[in-house]
């Protein structure tokens, strides 16, 4: 995949980017196959002539949005063999990508600025950085130099090209393109530049998701004094029509969409959803912060999203709707593990490798990373405010992670500043959304160690300054762990739709009911304050258990991370956090 991406943002002028453009040889006039280049504003122009000139398509087509545009576009890649119709449903399709172009390729993804401590901090006694990668603009040209000079010409683009400017060339194509072994995704923040190559897939390619709305937006939310978050954000009305709005921030594959779009299982309650993957945040002039969903769908994960995870988003993707990796059923339908529907009589599964499948099998039917991309309008609880350009009023932000042991259901922060110790101490188990391997528990500061725009210790020193905001009503934080096991692996507490009792509880927090007890490493619900009421034999004792060894390893743990990771750039403040709760922990 070659694509390159650049939001409307202080475009440089020509001949001025950094990256040598104008270096490149000239070609042949361009050809433009649709849309009018002098329309264009001279900035965007400058850009797709730049482009152009140095990845040599044999033609160019400019965007306009239309239905049109998506029906003919839809039509070309299925001629081209890249995507099949799914006949079950309505206008859903399925691709299959190359087994070797399946994830975010976080090794690849790097961050160029000057100086490299603007971009990560440099951790202690040379250990490797765990906080992004830096590629210093001298080396960045190279990697430009090396991979996009010609990659759109004939034959050769065939290789290293896909999606929308794959179908410049017209010519059918009969596998996925891509290139993992010269796959790189460049961020220049100085530039508002974003450059992708050779990853046609989801984070590496859809580049106003990830690469955009959060490394890019991160650096202009620290410039411009507000914050962009790896958070779904949600509306939550209780019995009295009393409506919230939280944002919550989870690593990738810890249920993000499901609690999103949560159908809650009290009575009454109501759940609607503003976004499930990324929140942008600004305090208003009454000092509330508010925040906006920048993105107009779902990329959500596939496998174990059925009617009882999330029946929301089972309606969502009827139509209308853009599979990857799934498996297809002989029907013209959908398979994947935890779909929960029984195959029909004499259905067959051909799995995402395109092999036959059945129930049973050792592998799975579809890729763990396997996605569905729909329409957000199309979700039957968008909050009537989801598009509002004023954006929802925040007032709880909640932490999460994937943690088998040790951590409680829900404990509450003291403050803010400990609330953002809190985010900057997040673990989870790791995800099939990146390329690690196994189930380890890595550290995920607030849900965005693989999204961080700019040197991590200055992100917390945004934070921690938003406390000093004249005037600011701060959110409350708190932090949630729905997947704690016992000591036989089954987990403690039911999840999904019976989250909303730990929802309703945050909720009692806000308005001020005395209901949470102090613990050494928040507050959490006293004796009797969460809604168990109908769900049948709950073991809180040990759900909300703090067992002492556990946190002493887990502060160890932390503090090694911290201070060999973050290191010089570790703000005191957090240190100090650190140091309060390893003094609490001492004394439990
Ligand atoms: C995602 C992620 O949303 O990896 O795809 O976080
Ligand atoms: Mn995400």
């Amino acid at each position: 995949m070659a694509a390159v991406y650049r939001p409307g943002l202080r475009l440089s002028r020509p001949g001025l980017s950094p990256w040598g453009w104008s270096s490149w040889r000239s070609i042949q006039t361009l050809r433009v196959l649709s849309g009018d280049l002098g329309q264009l504003p001279a900035g965007v122009r400058d850009f797709v002539e730049r482009s152009a000139r140095l990845c040599q398509p044999e033609g160019i087509h400019i965007c306009d949005g239309t239905e049109a545009e998506n029906t003919a576009t839809l039509a070309l890649l299925e001629k081209q063999g890249l995507i099949r119709k799914l006949p079950k449903y309505n206008n859903c399709w399925l691709a299959r990508t190359d087994p070797k172009d399946v994830a975010r390729v976080e090794s690849k993804t790097v961050i160029v600025t000057p100086s490299q401590r603007d971009t990560v901090p440099l951790p202690a006694g040379g250990a490797r950085g765990q906080l992004g990668n830096w590629m210093s603009p001298a080396e960045f040209q190279q990697a430009v130099d090396e991979r996009f000079p010609g990659c759109m010409q004939g034959n050769r683009g065939r290789d290293t090209e896909a999606g929308a400017l794959k179908i410049l060339t017209g010519e059918p194509v009969s596998h996925w393109p891509c290139n993992p072994e010269k796959t790189l995704i460049g961020h220049v923040p100085d530039q508002r530049e974003i450059v992708s190559f050779g990853s046609g897939y989801g984070g590496n390619s859809l580049l106003g998701k990830k690469c955009f709305a959060l490394r890019i937006a991160s650096r202009l939310a620290r410039d411009e004094g507000w914050l962009a978050e790896h958070m779904l954000i949600l509306g939550i009305t209780n019995p009295a029509g009393k409506k919230r709005y939280v944002a919550a921030a989870f690593p990738s594959a810890c249920g993000k969409t499901n609690l999103a779009m949560m159908r809650p299982a009290l009575p009454g309650w109501k759940v609607e959803c503003v976004g499930d993957d990324i929140a942008w945040m600004r305090f208003d002039s009454d000092g509330r912060l508010r925040a906006i969903n920048p993105e107009n769908g779902f990329f959500g994960v596939a496998p174990g999203t059925s009617a009882t995870t999330n029946p929301n988003a089972m309606a969502t993707i009827q139509s209308n709707t853009l599979f990857t990796n799934v498996a297809e059923t002989s029907d013209g339908g959908v398979y994947w593990e935890g779909i929960d529907q029984p195959l029909p009589p004499g259905v067959t599964v051909t799995s995402w490798l395109g092999k036959p499948w059945k129930p049973g099998d050792k592998e799975p039917c579809a890729h763990p990373n396997s996605r569905f991309c729909a329409p957000a309008r199309q979700c039957p609880i968008m909050d009537p405010a989801w598009e509002a350009p004023e954006g929802v009023p925040i007032d709880a932000i909640i932490f999460g992670g994937r943690r088998p042991k040790g951590v409680p259901l829900v404990y509450e922060a003291f403050n803010w500043r400990h609330g953002v110790f809190v985010g900057s101490a997040m673990r989870s188990e790791s995800t099939a959304a990146a390329e690690h391997k196994g189930k380890v528990i890595m550290h995920d500061p607030f849900a965005m160690r693989p999204f961080f725009g700019y040197n991590f210790g200055r992100y917390l020193e945004h934070w921690l300054s938003m406390e000093e905001r004249k005037g600011a009503r701060l959110p409350r934080i708190f932090h949630v762990n729905w997947f704690r096991r016992d000591e036989a692996g089954h987990f403690l507490w039911p999840g999904f739709g019976e989250n909303a009792r730990v929802l309703d509880w945050i909720c009692r927090r806000l308005e001020g009911e005395d209901s949470a007890r102090e613990t050494p490493i928040g507050l959490v619900p006293k004796e009797g304050a969460l809604d168990l009421s109908g769900l049948g034999a709950i073991d809180t004792t040990q759900l909300f258990s703090l067992p002492k060894d556990f946190w002493e390893q887990e502060v160890r743990d932390i503090r090694s991370y911290l201070t060999e990771q973050v290191n010089q750039d570790l703000p005191k403040e957090v240190l100090a956090e650190l140091e309060a709760l390893e003094g609490r922990v001492r004394r439990m």
